[in-house]
């Protein structure tokens, strides 16, 4: 019984470093829905999988509407998100620049949010004059970016799907039909997509207890979450000293710098960051 529990927990690990090499859009919750019960196999899973000649799974994009025609009138709110892959220079410390890869021109890409069912329609539009084609792989989305391919200078390319999942999602640059996506992503090219619950978040419980009528009892209070929200995107950037993206720096984790929301210091407080910018500190 221990062993084949044992090799539930191996199709789940095969299945989730699947999703990490392809790139894909598996979810935690996507991945437990196509996993099975070992025990109620006739023969061992490990020999059925063999049999198989491998495991194959389902990918999501199978069962996954992104015809923007029938989306657009399903009766769903449509929310469009437009954006551009354009080579810009940016700063970074020291007074130096380097050739970053951006969607919109900003480092993270602007953020989508959404409400779970809701339609969202991406285009991106690469301008005449950019140097290489770009892609984006929309991680809260259920088509893969290999389906997506890569679009070419002067072109645009629109998908839709719905944003089935709550959560937050990365999104990168594919590269060029998935060639050069380290260099797109290490260069700048991502952001985040959140997409809101439908049914709202969770109210915080406070339980504590009251008087009333001289008898003490439960008194629950419930209070909306009133958060303040940020977001922090961590990055590392790999730099030949002209600012290029150097490939050889990146497969020996030899990072020039790292950079949070773009910035290196990102996350210190701006008079932290102003004086270190001016070598004060
Ligand atoms: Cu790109």
């Amino acid at each position: 019984m221990r062993k084949q529990y044992g090799y539930i927990l191996s199709i789940a690990t095969v299945a989730v470093v699947g999703m990490s090499l392809l790139g894909s859009t598996f979810t935690q919750t996507q991945i437990a829905g196509q996993s099975f019960d070992a025990s109620k196999l006739e023969t061992s899973a490990l020999e059925a999988i063999h049999q198989m000649g491998g495991l194959q799974l389902v990918m999501p994009e199978a069962f996954a509407e992104t015809d923007c025609g029938t989306l657009s009138n399903s009766g769903r709110e449509v929310v469009e998100f437009n954006v551009t892959g354009e080579s810009v220079e940016l700063p970074i410390m020291g007074g130096k620049t380097y050739n970053a890869m951006t969607f919109d021109q900003q480092v993270p890409g602007p953020t989508l949010r959404v409400t779970q069912g809701d339609v969202v329609k991406m285009t991106l539009t690469i301008p005449d004059d950019e140097v290489t084609a770009h892609g984006n792989d929309m991680h809260a989305s259920q088509i893969s970016a290999a389906a997506f391919e890569s679009i070419n200078p002067g072109e645009s390319k629109t998908y839709c799907y719905v944003a089935e999942v709550p959560g937050v999602f990365k999104y990168h640059c594919s590269g060029v039909k998935l060639i050069g996506m380290d260099q797109h992503v290490l260069s700048g090219m991502y952001g985040i997509a959140i997409v809101d619950p439908i049914d709202g978040y969770k109210k915080l419980m406070v339980e504590k207890t009251a008087v009333e009528n001289g008898k003490v009892v439960k008194d629950r209070q419930f209070y909306d979450a009133d958060a303040l929200e940020f977001q922090l995107q961590y990055n590392q950037l790999y730099l030949t000293p002209e600012g290029n993206y150097d490939a050889g720096a990146m497969f020996k984790h030899h990072n020039t710098a790292t950079v949070v929301n773009g910035m290196q210091f990102g996350y210190v407080p701006n008079e932290v960051h102003n004086a270190l910018i001016k070598g004060l500190l």
